[in-house]
This record gives C-alpha cells, structure tokens and sequence, in this order.
C-alpha cells in the first residue's frame, strides 16, 4: 500500500549539513574492514516554520559501497542542495523525483528526504510510523556481530547480546572465517534465530564451502557475492538450501523487483540509505509484501535519528524477519538523541512523537561534529 495520506508540503529555507564523528563502543568488522568510529553526515532542513533531521550513512570510504563521507558532502552541497532549495515549497514526495536527474548518490538523497520529510510530519504533528504505514508499536530487535579475534570470542560476545535480550543473531562472514565460526555458535546455543552475512567476499568458486552453511539451518545468508552478481546469485541461490537475502544488490524497487524476478533471492534487507529514502524502502516494501517475499529493516550503525526511521520503518506488515534494529547502546556510549533506542523484552520501541519522534541533544551533536556548512536560499 502506497502512502495513505502524503504529507503538506514545506517552505524550504536552507540546510545545514554537518560531519560527525561518534566513537564505537567496540570495533566492527566486517569482510570489507574494522571501524572503531562512525563517521556520518547528519543533515537538518530549515523550514518557514521548523526544521527537520536526517541521516546520511555513508561511512568514511568507499567499501560497502561507492558512497562516501567526503563524495556525499559534495554531492550534497553543489548539486543536491540547490536543486531542493531552487523549488522553495516541496513535499517530501516530491523530493527524489527533484533529485533523480542526479545519478546514484542514494545515501545522500536519502538523508535529505529524511530532513524534509521530518520537517514536514513535525510541522504537521505526524509520526512517521504512521506516515509510512506502520501496523506495530514496537519491533523485533536483532544484532549484527562483528567478525571476532576467534571462534570462541565470537560465542563469548553472541552469549553476552542473546543475555541482554535479541532475538535474533547475525554473524558476519568471510572467506576462511565462516564454517568453524556458524559451528561454534550453532554448537553453544543451539536452535537461536542465526543468520550470516558476507557482504560480498565470495565468488561463485565459492560454492562448495557456501554450501557447507547448509547444515546449520540458518535464517539466511546476506549478500554473499557482489552488488552487481544477480545472475550469480541465481546460480548460487540454486546450489543452496540455505535462503540467499539480498543487501547491498538492491539499491532501488526495480532491482528488487529484478532480483526477485529472476530469483537472485527469496529474502530482502531494506536499508532506506541504500535505496535512496524512505519512501521508496516503501516501494519495495510492497513489492515483496505482494510477492510474499519476507523482508527485513538492516541497520548502517545509525545514530538516533536514523535508528527511529529504522523503527517506524521495520514496523510495517511484510517485515516478518527481525531487523538490524539494535539499542543504540549496541553501538554508542553516547548518542545524540534525548532518548537513545533501549531494548525492552527483545525489542525496540516505535517513536510516537511527531516526524521522527526524536529530539536532538545539541550539546552531544555539537561535541561530534567535525565540520559544519549551513547553506540559505
Ligand atoms: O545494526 O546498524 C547495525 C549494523 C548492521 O551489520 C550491520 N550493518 O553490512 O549490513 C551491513 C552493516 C553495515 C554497517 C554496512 C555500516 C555498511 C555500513
């Protein structure tokens, strides 16, 4: 279902975007690399009447994708911001098609959408849940665990989220760091909800040891070849028994409707970041709810405002598979949100305030931020 009632439009009056820097409790690493900071562009639309808040989760460099911090900014700042503030009144519906002559750059958009459409549902006094189609009040948390020194401190720190309550266990993966590490988790707690994600470190030669995975009765593995290996991920998701899920493949509705054509996968992560905002996280949404195809909310270790979007978005009716949806404190001594995601009973809540239900705390904004441009029309 499309969005039910769309939002009024906005006077828009400028932009600030600003860099931050927020340490990790903890290194995350994946197949692609270990961060020990999250680095971020968070983007607030200044409005005739408010403002409004958004995230771009581009990371430092360009390797989960092309997207970047300092490619973002620029992005942003010479091409994407102007043609917003050149339309001075907008609705948030009309802004990916004011940026589509734009190529790429989703993260980057994304984070705008998100300003003016918080801008706009605050002005409005509108929850985004409610905005986006929202069935739930609260949602399913799951947590993603980075690749870890050894198999046994990997059961040591599972152990210690599956204590503080998730639901469900994602592990990240990668070629020699795979079987031994599912082995040992699935040997130590038995039947929990497991999945494993690769993000993109195995090739199709890869076959044999993927299949391996088999036996472990996982949820699904994510993203086991590149973005643009559909075909391949056909081929592989033939060989497998286990549920190939596609991430960083689907970047829009059409790939996802491309991917489920040609049954690359038979899960989705949506990551609103990935696919350009909200609305068309939305779109593909539906697809899948009408494909009956389970999808599922990933995170990109958002801080509170993208972590609220998460939650409004992970709550609408085809997402059946917990998310990427974690307290922020997985993640962030400090956040820079009043009231940080927390877990309660396995789940995280919906915000019900107006927009993204979420206040901004300026002196934890102001103490991370790296740089800072403010442009007015
Ligand atoms: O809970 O926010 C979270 C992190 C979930 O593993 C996670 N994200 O590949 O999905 C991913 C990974 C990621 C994080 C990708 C940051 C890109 C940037």
């Amino acid at each position: 279902m499309p969005i039910a009632r769309p939002a009024a439009a906005v006077t828009l009056e400028g932009f600030e975007l600003r860099v931050l820097q927020l340490p990790l409790v903890s290194p995350f690493a994946t197949s692609f690399g270990t961060e020990t900071v999250r680095e971020v562009i968070i983007a607030r639309a200044l409005t005739a009447d408010g403002e409004g808040w958004g995230e771009i989760v581009t990371g430092a460099a360009p390797l989960y994708s092309s997207e970047y911090t300092q490619g973002a900014w620029d992005v942003a700042l010479r091409w994407l911001i102007p043609a917003l503030l050149d339309r001075q009144r907008l609705a948030p519906e009309d802004v990916a098609e004011t940026l589509g002559p734009f190529v790429g750059h989703r993260m980057a958009k994304a984070g705008l959408e998100l300003a003016v459409l918080d801008a706009a549902l605050r002005a409005e006094g509108r929850p985004l849940g409610e905005y986006l189609g929202a069935v739930r009040d609260r949602v399913p948390s799951g947590v993603s665990v980075g690749i870890q020194r050894d198999a046994a401190a990997l059961v040591e720190v599972v152990g210690g989220y599956l204590d503080e309550g998730y639901v469900r266990i994602k592990i990240k993966i990668k070629p020699g760091r795979d079987i031994a590490e599912t082995a040992a988790v699935r040997d130590a707690f038995g039947g929990i909800p497991l999945q494993v994600d690769a993000n993109s470190a195995y090739t199709l030669a890869d076959a044999d040891t993927l299949a391996g995975l088999d036996r472990f009765d996982l949820l699904l593995i994510e993203q086991p070849l590149q973005e643009d290996d559909l075909v391949d991920h056909a081929t592989l998701a033939r060989r497998l028994k286990t549920p190939v899920c596609l991430d960083e493949s689907i970047v829009s509705e059409k790939s996802a409707r491309d991917a489920l054509a040609l049954r690359a996968a038979s899960v989705i992560n949506i990551k609103a970041g990935r696919v350009g905002g909200y609305l068309e996280a939305v779109r593909i949404h539906d697809i899948c709810r009408e494909a009956d195809v389970p999808v599922w909310c990933g995170g990109m270790l958002e801080t509170g405002i993208g972590r609220a979007a998460n939650a409004a978005l992970a709550a609408l009716p085809a997402f059946t598979l917990p998310g990427d949806v974690s307290a922020s404190k997985r993640f962030y001594a400090r956040d820079i949100v009043t009231e940080p995601a927390v877990l309660e009973s396995g789940h995280v809540r919906v915000p019900t305030g107006p927009g993204l239900g979420v206040e901004i705390d300026l002196v934890a904004l102001e103490d991370f931020t790296v740089a800072r441009e403010i442009v007015r029309r």
